[in-house]
């Protein structure tokens, strides 16, 4: 059983992807690491990902096979720092890359999104290859990303899988700097106030994921035999899609008297830059990719845990 490598094990996938990982693996056989291990689980370690004789120390140390790059600045917070989000977000994809060009490592993952995607990408059934002209460092450093794993998969062999996320839904963990987070603050704002002022305006829909269909996903990928894999950037996947007005009518539905606003801020232009609705025929194809959860099956699996 190949010894797997979890960076950025704290972080929103992180968190339940390494338990997933460890359930089917063995907790001994999967390692947690990120800037600070205080959440983590043992085995695990205070880590930064950017620090290439750390990572590199670790897998020889350990005999680790694989490792799940999953550190990035997000898209929101990206905006704020861009030189640092694509210093972070390509200094570790590199790192990574590097250690399997030079055969270290059996197989890696790296999340992509659909942030890879921009104004000029038909919204409705986005395709897998199609126009992308990401508007974010967040989303230039996707894309940038999947392009880089194309290039070490074609020229040095290396079996880098990729997703290409929508917002990512979960209750375990608090979002991370997105501008999907308002699809997980709602539920914490109606259970607290029974109210929420959305930063996205009502109409504006976002394909989106209930955590456990990413990690199911990812697993999935990652498990797929390698040739029956054509992707060779990042496979679009998709779930569910839906508007802050469609929200917050299924949350008010199970809480009667929730209340929406709205208050649009800088994060509404990043979202009209986002598709709507993702075509994910492909990873149906290949990897034989079906979600679970529907607006509803969400919503009722975040209230039943918030
Ligand atoms: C973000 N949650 O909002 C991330 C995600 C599709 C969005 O990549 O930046």
């Amino acid at each position: 059983m190949n010894k797997v490598l979890v960076l950025g094990a704290g972080g929103q996938i992180g968190t339940e992807l390494v338990a997933a990982l460890r359930a089917e693996r063995g907790q001994e056989n999967v390692w947690a690491a990120d800037l600070r291990a205080d959440a983590l689980t043992a085995p695990c370690v205070a880590l930064d990902a950017t620090d290439a004789s750390a990572v590199r120390a670790l897998v020889e140390r350990e005999g680790i096979r694989e490792i799940y790059q999953l550190v990035a600045m997000l898209s929101a917070t990206g905006e704020k720092m861009p030189d640092k989000a694509w210093a972070l977000n390509m200094d570790t994809l590199f790192i990574v890359l590097d250690m399997a060009k030079e055969g270290l490592l059996d197989r890696v993952f790296w999340p992509s999104s659909i942030a890879a995607f921009g104004p000029t990408t038909p919204r409705l059934g986005t395709p897998q290859y199609t126009v992308m002209d990401p508007t974010t460092v967040y989303g230039v450093s996707k894309l940038s990303g999947e392009l880089w794993c194309q290039y070490y998969r074609q020229k040095f062999g290396v079996d880098v899988r990729s997703l290409r996320y929508p917002g990512l839904i979960s209750w375990k963990t608090p979002p991370g700097g997105g501008t999907t987070d308002y699809a997980i603050d709602i539920f914490h704002a109606a259970r607290r106030d029974g109210r929420y002022t959305s930063f996205l305006g009502p109409e504006t829909r976002l394909p989106m994921m209930h955590m456990e269909d990413a990690i199911r996903a990812t697993l999935q990928l990652m498990a797929a035999p390698k040739e029956s894999l054509t992707v060779q950037t990042s496979y679009n996947v998709a779930a569910v899609d839906f508007t802050p007005a469609e929200l917050a009518a299924a949350i008010a539905k199970r809480m009667p008297g929730f209340a929406i606003d709205y208050a649009p801020d800088f994060r509404q232009a990043i979202a009209n830059s986002w598709p709507q609705r993702i075509d994910d025929a492909e990873a149906r194809r290949d990897w034989g990719w079906t979600p679970r959860y529907d607006l509803d099956a969400l919503v009722d699996d975040m209230m039943a845990h918030i």
